[in-house]
Parts: C-alpha cells; structure tokens; sequence
C-alpha cells in the first residue's frame, strides 16, 4: 500500500487529493512541520521532519514522501506525477507528449508561481495589508505573479485545462499552487478563467474530501 508521510495542512494535500481521485489505497504516516513545534527534538515530540528516523528515510528532511515498496520519493509534484503515470489512467500521460507537457507545467508552476504566491498568502495570514510596508511587498508580489497567472489564465481559456483538454494530474498540482494566490481576490479577480477553472476544481469530490479532512486537523 502507498504511504504517504506528512500530514493534511503540507504540500502532501497534493497528493491525498490525487490518491482520492485515483480511489486508490493509501494511509498516511504522520510527520508534522518540525518549525511548528516548540521542541521538535523532545523526547514526547510528535515524530517530525527534524526527527532523525525521518531524516534517515529523506535528507531534504521535508514532507511528502511517498513510499512505495522500496521506492522513497520525495517532492510532492514528482510524487505526483510519478503516481499518475503509474496508476493514474486518463489522469497521466497518454504518450510521450503529454508527458513532457505535464512536467512543463509542474516545473512552471513550482517555479514562476509557487515562491510568489506563497509569500502573498503568509502575507496575507500574517496581516500585513494592514501596513503601508505590507501592502508594498504585497504589491510587490502580485506583480511578479500576473505573467504566469495570465499564462495559465490563457491555457484554461483555450483548453479548459492544463493538459490534453481534459483533467490530469497538471491540473492537480497546478491548481494546488495557484490556491496560495487565490488567497489575493483583487489579484484573483483580474483572471475570470483561471478563477472559474479553479472554483470547478475545488468542486471536485475527491478534493472536498481531502479539503474536510486538512480542515479538521489541528493547526
Ligand atoms: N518542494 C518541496 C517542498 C517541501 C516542503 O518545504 N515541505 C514543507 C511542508 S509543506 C516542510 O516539510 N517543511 C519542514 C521544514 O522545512 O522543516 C515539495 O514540493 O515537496
């Protein structure tokens, strides 16, 4: 069976959320942020990623890690890419193009999107609209996402999805990052499609399902 180690509220949502759509068997291994506890090395700390076990098993000493038989993978968009091409049907590649084109945009995503956007929305978590400074790196960042965002914005206008017209993978991993943008309604607002393309992929079952589960666990 896949083993995912992390916990709901990491990059590992990205994962449950694929599994979920896979309707494949999984359990999760819980390994939780080592920064979001006040002695990650007590001797009752909950195992975490500064755990030495933990550390043995992926010196990146970041969650997700899949496991699967002899395979320790980490990097939640490899893990996922990696577990749609093997078990994912329709939701991996059909042949070789798509599977470059599902990289591209993992590798897009993860790049020119990712940094940005989750800075916007700690941001935005922290408060930090609340000061002139603030709202200065806040502007800072949205600027430095509206050419990718208009990237994808372009793609969902013209395809419907990321990749071949219909739902994979590059779909999951993407929207799973734009989500850190989205927490930016005015930046959101300026791209009609790539909210409507989001909002239909938070309507998926298999993500509320994981969503429920993420909000449930304790922050
Ligand atoms: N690029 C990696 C990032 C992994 C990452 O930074 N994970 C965070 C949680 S989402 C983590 O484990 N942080 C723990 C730490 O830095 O000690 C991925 O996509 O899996």
């Amino acid at each position: 069976m896949i083993i995912i180690h992390g916990v709901y509220r990491s990059r590992a949502s990205r994962n449950i959320w694929l599994l979920e759509e896979m309707e494949r068997p999984w359990r999760l291994e819980r390994v939780i942020q080592g920064y979001r506890l006040p002695d990650p090395a007590a001797p009752d700390a909950p195992r975490n990623t500064m755990s030495t076990d933990f550390i043995a098993l992926t010196p990146q000493g970041a969650v997700p890690v899949m496991e699967d038989g002899d395979l320790f993978l980490s990097e939640s968009l490899a893990i996922n890419l990696s577990l749609a091409r093997t078990f994912g049907g329709k939701l991996g590649p059909r042949d070789a193009i798509e599977d470059a084109l599902l990289q591209q945009w993992a590798l897009y995503g993860a790049t020119a999107v990712e940094p940005s956007a989750l800075l916007l929305m700690y941001a935005h978590m922290e408060g930090k609209a609340g000061t002139p400074e603030g709202r200065a790196e806040m502007a800072d960042l949205a600027a430095k996402l509206h050419r990718p965002l208009a990237v994808i914005e372009a793609q969902v206008a013209r395809d419907g999805h990321m990749v071949g017209g219909r739902f994979t993978v590059a779909d999951i991993n993407m929207a799973e990052i734009v989500r850190y943008a989205a927490s930016d309604v005015d930046l959101m607002s300026r791209y009609p499609h790539l909210r409507a393309w989001l909002d239909g992929m938070h309507a998926r079952p298999a993500f509320q399902r994981m969503w429920t589960k993420r909000n449930a666990e304790p922050l």
